[in-house]
């Protein structure tokens, strides 16, 4: 295909006159592995189009809400349902109502929950409750982990041990992120240094339970119970952030994960999006009703959101819930996902190729690297060039990843046996030619 006869390469000459970078959110331009972004047509299923017609086997869907494929039947009917009662009122309505009690059903940490637009809003209205509900300012985040673009989360860490962070994005003051420390992850030494040193001002830990934007990094058992045994020890709130991994790896979020291997534990406050919107605009936050009602009209916490609890979105994300509640969803889901990750890993032996993956429920993630990564400057030792020609030689075969090393892979339900098999022959030709 030329140039001028590709609908992508032309709609994106178009798009980059109008929109910044030809996009409306950076990781889908490309630019980590070069190229041009695929426009997407239509999808259904696993699948989508192109802009060309070009079929993907999509292990994307739309970065993780896609869990029961796109177009599922019963999602696609109560969403055109809803279209004609209206598209948004500003005002309650049952099915916000029904939502939410879908996600408390499913949720022992959480009494109450606020919708909202977003997976940043979520966040940030969920560090301000922890400010609030407690009364301090200063935070922890950890190298690695995303949790929305909110000034006060975009920090990288300072130099040395347990410093607070400078931001990783121009326009942000410094005195915006100056209570913001940035911790390695999974480093516990650091994590109980921070706390002898800040205890008494700790608002909270916001934490990727499963950190996604590392592409696939688990926070080890000893991490997560030093983690909830500091913030109950000092008074400060242990935040979840769920947007990811919330209905995703399981039913109960990575938060069950985790009480299956630390009895009796619970994070504070959960921030959940993607597949509680099932595709559409909607997150949440919630958490204990002691926490919860500090929020505006009861309490002190402001926040607020035209479109909240949109009646068109909590269509589609309870029709999406009440899907990936059926019995044995999560248990055929993970078959599929693991299949994956083993077939890739068994390619990828066979090419020689350094290759160490993981996956948890529907989401999944892989480095060309021998073993696992365990924090953010693990990770990015990966071979960013050869992941280039990994992600370019899949796309040429009709297999959609993450275009950047340091994002996470999604199967849904509509993922096929033939789809998982197909993807691996097709990374079995690609991992040859990277030797
Ligand atoms: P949104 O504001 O994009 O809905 O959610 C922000 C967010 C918060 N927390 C976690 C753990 C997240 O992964 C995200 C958003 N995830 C990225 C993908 N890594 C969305 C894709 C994009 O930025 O275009």
């Amino acid at each position: 295909m030329t140039p001028s006869t590709d609908r992508n390469s032309a709609l994106f000459e178009r798009a980059r006159q109008l929109i910044p970078g030809g996009v409306n959110s950076p990781v889908r331009a490309f630019r980590a592995v070069g190229g041009t972004p695929r426009f997407v047509q239509r999808a259904q299923g696993a699948y989508f189009w192109d802009a060309n017609g070009t079929r993907q086997i999509d292990y994307i869907g739309s970065w993780g809400p896609m869990i029961l494929g796109h177009g599922h039947p019963r999602v696609v009917e109560a969403v055109q349902r809803a279209v004609t009662e209206g598209f948004s009122f500003g005002a309650p309505t049952e099915r916000e109502v029904e939502l939410a009690e879908e996600i408390v059903k499913h949720l022992p940490s959480v009494e109450m929950v606020r919708l909202v637009s977003s997976g940043t809003e979520a966040a940030m209205s969920a560090i301000r409750l922890a400010r609030g509900a407690t009364g301090r300012s200063t935070i922890i985040k950890f190298e690695g982990c995303y949790h929305g673009h909110a000034d006060a989360l975009l920090v990288k860490a300072g130099s040395g041990l347990a410093t607070f962070g400078h931001p990783t994005s121009a326009g942000v003051p410094q005195e915006v992120v100056q209570h913001t420390l940035v911790l390695e992850y999974n480093n516990v030494e650091q994590l109980e240094a921070a706390f002898a040193k800040h205890g008494a001002d700790l608002a909270c830990v916001i934490i990727e339970p499963i950190a996604g934007n590392m592409n696939f990094v688990r926070a080890s058992r000893p991490f997560m119970q030093k983690c909830r045994e500091l913030c109950t020890q000092h008074g400060a709130l242990l935040v979840f952030d769920e947007v990811m991994t919330g209905f995703r790896v399981a039913l109960g979020g990575a938060q069950a994960v985790y009480a299956a291997q630390l009895p009796g534990f619970a994070p504070d406050i959960t921030v959940l999006g993607k597949v509680i919107g099932g595709g559409m605009p909607l997150a949440a936050f919630g958490g204990p009703r002691a926490i919860m009602e500090k929020l505006a009209p009861l309490g002190p916490v402001y926040q607020a959101g035209t479109l909240s609890g949109n009646p068109v979105a909590t269509a589609c994300g309870l029709a999406t819930l009440q899907e990936v509640a059926r019995p044995g969803f999560y248990e055929a889901l993970f078959k599929k996902t693991s299949s994956l990750v083993e077939g890739l890993k068994s390619a990828a032996a066979e090419a020689g190729i350094a290759f160490a993956a993981d996956c948890e429920g529907g989401m999944f993630g892989f480095f060309l690297l021998p073993e696992l990564p365990q924090n953010y400057g693990a990770v990015m030792k990966s071979d960013a060039p050869k992941f280039g020609k990994l992600f370019h030689g899949l796309l040429d075969r009709g297999v959609y990843i993450a275009p950047a090393l340091y994002e996470a892979g999604f199967v849904s339900s509509a993922h096929s046996e033939q789809d998982i098999a197909d993807t691996v022959a097709a990374a079995r030709e690609v991992f040859k030619t990277l030797g």
